[in-house]
């Protein structure tokens, strides 16, 4: 069930969901900042909610990769947004929400079932830590951008080097509905029918889809809402093109 994108079979192509599935996404690419001071881990978390999004999380390793160039090339020793579930203490989950889809551990981690948070080395490899250790931390910052139309918000991303938001892991969209809930409904992500099929624009194969049920017009064939949005509870929508939404450069 927790495949990187690249280790999709053809079997799950044709499998729906009705709910957002646990892919990473290469192209969810909030930026990453080191912080300097030590805090315990509930204090990093709240400091990364308090001046940016949220404590770090990683679907996949080019998100470490990415980590590693938006902090200047090398990383240190500090906390993520791992935390063990409260409710089933092997299992493990990202401080924005989400079980992890992806994992990392350095050999022998985690290593404690006492430590209950989770921290990154320098090497990128992860570590299980006592939450009340004082460590620098690392915080993602995401971006809610001003309304567009879907090709205009496009535009406006690639500009910025960057692309609308693909498909979310749940940690994401858990991210998207702290950022999102009370700016929007629902936002444009980089999903288009093109000829007579859904594409992402990024080229990315569609390997599942989370249409909701509801809405005036089936997305099977629509004649003019032709352009994907996610409505912050996970389901996609078709709207109108030239219809302005918020969107997220990823
Ligand atoms: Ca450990």
């Amino acid at each position: 069930m927790f495949l990187d994108s690249g280790q999709v079979k053809a079997s799950n192509l044709e499998g729906r969901s009705s709910f957002l599935t646990y892919f990473s996404s290469p192209l969810f690419r909030p930026k990453h900042i080191f912080i300097r001071r030590k805090l315990n881990w509930n204090e990093a978390q709240a400091y990364c909610r308090q001046h940016y999004t949220e404590l770090s999380f990683f679907n996949s390793q080019s998100d470490i990769d990415k980590l590693q160039n938006d902090t200047g090339g090398s990383i240190n020793h500090g906390w993520i947004g791992l935390q063990r579930d409260p409710n089933n203490n092997t299992a493990w989950m990202w401080s924005g929400g989400g079980y992890i889809t992806y994992e990392n551990w350095h050999s022998g981690q985690p290593s404690n079932s006492r430590e209950n948070k989770g921290n990154i080395r320098p090497d990128g490899k992860w570590n299980d830590r006592i939450g009340t250790n004082l460590l620098h931390f690392y915080c993602i910052d995401v971006t809610v951008e001003e309304k567009m139309s879907w090709e205009d918000a496009l535009s406006h991303c690639r500009e910025k080097q960057t692309d609308l938001a693909n498909q979310l892991s749940e940690a994401e969209l858990h991210l998207a509905k702290v950022k999102v809930k009370n700016i929007t409904q629902r936002f444009w992500i980089g999903l288009r029918y093109l000829a007579d099929r859904w594409l992402w624009v990024n080229g990315e194969p569609l390997e599942h889809e989370s249409w909701s049920q509801g809405g005036d017009q089936d997305h099977h064939c629509p004649i003019q809402k032709r352009c994907g949005a996610i409505h912050k509870e996970g389901l996609w929508e078709n709207w109108d093109c030239q219809d302005k939404l918020h969107f997220m450069c990823i």
